[in-house]
């Protein structure tokens, strides 16, 4: 961790490797967490031996996990979206690394339909937050390439509900990871 003194903010600490990010997350509480993924400075090399790529469908590839929180990073082809989805009551933190991401936001309205709601870009470095009382979302990789962004979740989501375009219904599905960074 490096602290800089910074004349608005003194103390202001920033984040260089993944290590000291994992560090960082498993000693702070959640409530610190939104600060702690603001100051990220990881240069985007560390994240390419962690990453894997299907031409099926996105990649997640845990870079960190415990009772606390889990780091994944995804990895997007592109055109790869995801279903539209919760986030299992947990808190959702999403930084592009690579590329540009649009994110789509889902509500129900008074009459059980669900609808679009706003959406928003996503370029290199800005960071999105998404939380269940806010609704459903999907994001899709819109570059013209490749993709990868990082997500912090608090606490690890095991499962979550993802609409089935087939049902009209959101069913609730497990988790998984496509490679365990060691
Ligand atoms: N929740 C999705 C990514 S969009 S935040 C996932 O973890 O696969
Ligand atoms: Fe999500």
């Amino acid at each position: 961790m490096v602290v800089t003194l910074n004349p608005k903010e003194s103390n202001h600490a920033t984040y260089q490797t993944l290590d000291e990010l994992v560090t960082a997350l498993s000693e702070e509480e959640r409530t610190t967490y939104s600060n702690i993924f603001h100051s990220i400075k990881i240069p985007n090399s560390t994240f390419e031996p962690c990453s894997s790529w299907s031409n099926s469908r996105y990649t997640r590839n845990c870079l960190a996990e415990n009772e606390k929180f889990e780091l994944i990073l995804l990895c997007w082809e592109e055109g790869q979206k995801t279903p539209i989805h919760d986030h299992g009551g947990e808190e959702c933190w999403v930084k592009v690394i690579e590329g540009e991401l649009r994110e789509t936001h889902y509500k129900y309205n008074e009459d059980g339909e669900l609808k679009t709601g706003k959406t928003a870009v996503s370029k290199t470095d800005d960071i999105s937050y998404m939380i269940d009382f806010m609704g459903f979302h999907s994001l899709e990789n819109i570059s013209d390439g490749r993709a990868m962004s990082l997500h912090l979740y608090a606490k690890p989501i095991r499962n979550c509900k993802i609409f089935d375009d087939k049902s009209g219904q959101f069913v609730r599905k497990d988790m998984n990871y496509c490679t365990v960074a060691k």
